[in-house]
């Protein structure tokens, strides 16, 4: 099965560049920029990767991001994954990138996106990797701080596929952002948006219907709902399912738990992804791996997953049918 899965050609629709930022490439910005952290070494960073839920996973998260300050730096994350995606014959990847993060930090709009395009044309180009950039507001934050930034966005409209949201779901539901998320989709974005992760299964349809998203991410609290489930089910609406993490933030006790199986086998289009590898120890084979093995699949179930990420992804119909 292992063997099976690296070889099996795949897209990745639910992942978070700061998030593949890696303990040594942390430290070596740190230094590099000058920026102090409260670790200094791998290992002290690496044992501090306990989670007991979202919001003590986020703090790690933005702390570890701080490090990140040129332009460089962006492509250097950016180009690293794309690397990864490579080696475990990802063919095509959307990730996600945060820019009020670095906002908060004093780095430019520009100084984040022109690192990361430039590190996709590369990957493309040199790697063989396609991808699309998702840009997310962080709903913690006020709805003006998400229109300014979806402002800055507007100049890099042919660099940006989508606007989603991510960060802390419990106390911002989606119809905090409403507004922003009109004006991204009358302005041509594609949009999806983090619900249903820690956030009950009332988040989850107001992401269907204040949000109009084309995908869900995580959304593994629809279970609480079975009108819900036969919603997402007849419309094939997919959800970006992210096991490991899950697991890592206590969403689910331990993968056995998990309910990735029960959704696909209630016709649910799920797809498997790895979210902020460099936190939550894997990337997306290992996901692939670990769901196969706690639920007994057969290659043909595997193989099924990755062509619902292929369905679900934003790639043209003529690219999606050379996927497959
Ligand atoms: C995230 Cl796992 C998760 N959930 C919500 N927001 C996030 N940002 C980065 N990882
Ligand atoms: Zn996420």
């Amino acid at each position: 099965m292992k063997g099976f899965i690296s070889g099996l050609p795949k897209v990745e629709l639910h992942l978070h560049l700061e998030g593949t930022l890696e303990p040594e490439l942390m430290l070596a910005l740190a230094e590099r920029n000058n920026v102090a952290l409260p670790f200094s070494s791998v290992e002290s960073l690496k044992a501090a990767y306990q989670f007991d839920d979202l919001q003590a996973f986020l703090k790690l998260y933005y702390q570890g991001a701080a490090v990140l300050r040129t332009e460089q730096d962006f492509y250097d994350l950016t180009y690293a994954y794309l690397e990864r995606c490579k080696r475990e014959h990802i063919l095509h990847t959307e990730v996600f990138f945060d820019p009020q993060t670095h906002s908060q930090n004093g780095v430019a709009f520009e100084t984040v996106i022109e690192g990361i395009i430039r590190a996709l044309a590369d990957g493309e180009a040199c790697l063989g990797v396609s991808s699309g950039l998702i840009m997310c507001f962080l709903r913690d934050l006020p709805e003006e701080d998400a229109i300014e930034t979806l402002k800055q966005a507007i100049s890099y409209r042919d660099d940006i596929i989508a606007v989603g949201l991510d960060s802390s779901e419990l106390g911002n539901p989606p119809q905090k952002f409403e507004r922003v998320f009109a004006m991204a989709r009358n302005t041509g974005f594609r949009t999806v948006a983090h619900a249903g992760e820690e956030g009950p299964a009332e988040y989850i349809w107001e992401a269907i219907e204040a949000l109009n998203v084309e995908r869900i991410d995580h959304g593994v609290r629809c279970s609480d709902d079975p009108k819900l489930v036969a919603y997402l089910a007849e419309h094939q609406l997919p959800l970006t399912v992210c096991p490991l993490s899950n697991v890592k933030l206590k969403v689910f006790e331990d993968i056995g738990s998990h309910n990735i199986i029960q959704l696909f086998r209630q016709g649910v289009l799920v797809t498997i992804n790895s979210d902020d590898p460099a936190y939550f120890g894997g990337y997306l084979n290992d996901n692939f791996l670990a769901v196969a093995k706690a639920f007994d699949l057969t290659k043909q179930e595997v193989a099924q997953m990755s062509e619902n990420a292929i369905r679900a992804s934003f790639l043209s119909a003529e690219r999606k049918q050379q996927l497959q």
